[in-house]
């Protein structure tokens, strides 16, 4: 009796250890989808062209994702992103941004004001500062400090409509303006090594002061080389809530691919938010070392734009939870 309870325990040792190194046998040969870069909105096609340019020849993702994004920023007509972004309630365009390498640095502004790429001094507080995030005047003497130039970052036309926005003062988030909004991009490289970038004007004629989501690691974006990458978009008070972009990435450590966990994460919100969340709009983007990719929102109207070896730089739009 005892003998065979042995052998039966040895036995299922064996085709236990059997099944485990089965499985790091499949994990280690699955096709790795590299490089890859994804972003938010339509305008992540431009942005992912500019970032495929450094991926494309081996170059490292971090350098993609500030090159990329840098795009949108310095693009008058994106009312969003940098220059030319609406203003706050005030008429101040304050920009927020974040960047996250494959060694879990990283480096933020917020309510940063007169620099074209808030991604580039974020890259720079994560470089040569003992800090994460600098915000408001503390951030511009830094960015002055290190080069950048002061500009007038408010545009005739965005300056148009926040006077036509004054004449109601509505405070109103509205879901899915004009079809962009942050951009939060997040790549891949050849080497195997991800990072992530955000940058944003944040909500339109918000009040003075107010930082949302973009430029705060976990919130806007998060990465963790062993396991992926995620960013978000949208009201970024609802993101903050719930940790957003780590939520998608530690949802992804339990074994989710990418899409289920950015699906996860938005379900958070509604189950925290049961009323709320038909009204506002949040995004999830995901990407996992596979270069998997995830992509989910509460609302419909939530594009992305993908760049690989399959996908040459295409919008897609993603599902939505309503
Ligand atoms: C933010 N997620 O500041 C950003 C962008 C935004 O409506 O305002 N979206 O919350």
């Amino acid at each position: 009796m005892k003998t065979s309870r042995r052998k039966f325990l040895q036995s299922s040792t064996i085709l236990a250890s059997l099944a485990s190194v089965q499985r790091l046998f499949a994990n280690n040969t699955k096709p790795v989808n590299k490089p890859i870069v994804i972003s938010t909105w339509n305008f992540g096609v431009g942005a992912n062209a500019e970032a495929w340019k450094i991926l494309s020849k081996g170059g490292r993702a971090l350098d993609a994702v500030e090159a990329g994004v840098q795009v949108p920023e310095g693009d008058p007509k994106e009312t969003s992103v940098g220059l030319g972004g609406l203003p706050d309630r005030d008429g101040r365009v304050t920009l927020d941004a974040c960047i996250m390498d494959e060694f879990s640095n990283c480096g933020a502004v917020a309510c940063l004001e007169h620099i074209v790429h808030p991604i580039s001094v974020a890259r720079k507080v994560m470089e040569k500062t003992p800090h994460v995030l600098l915000v408001g005047d503390g951030a511009l003497q830094f960015a002055l400090a290190n080069g950048f130039k002061k500009e007038n970052l408010l545009t005739a036309e965005s300056e148009k409509k926040w006077k036509e926005w004054l004449r109601k003062s509505e405070y109103k988030p509205i879901v899915n303006i004009e079809n962009h909004d942050t951009i939060g991009m997040i790549a891949l490289g050849t080497d195997q090594n991800l990072a992530g970038a955000c940058t944003t004007s944040g909500m339109a004629y918000k009040m003075r002061g107010r930082v949302g989501d973009s430029p705060i690691i976990g919130a806007g974006l998060f990465v963790d080389n062993e396991i992926g990458a995620a960013t978000s978009t949208g009201l970024g008070e609802e993101v903050i809530r719930i940790c957003g972009s780590h939520l998608v990435v530690e949802l992804m450590r339990q074994g989710n691919l990418p899409q289920q966990a950015c699906e996860l994460a938005v379900k958070r919100i509604v189950k925290n938010q049961p009323g709320k969340s038909k009204e506002i709009q949040v995004g999830f983007l995901a990407v996992n070392k596979n270069g998997e990719i995830g992509a989910y929102a509460l609302q419909k109207g939530f594009t992305y734009a993908v760049c690989s070896n399959d996908v040459p730089n295409k919008i897609f739009e993603a599902k939505s939870f309503y």
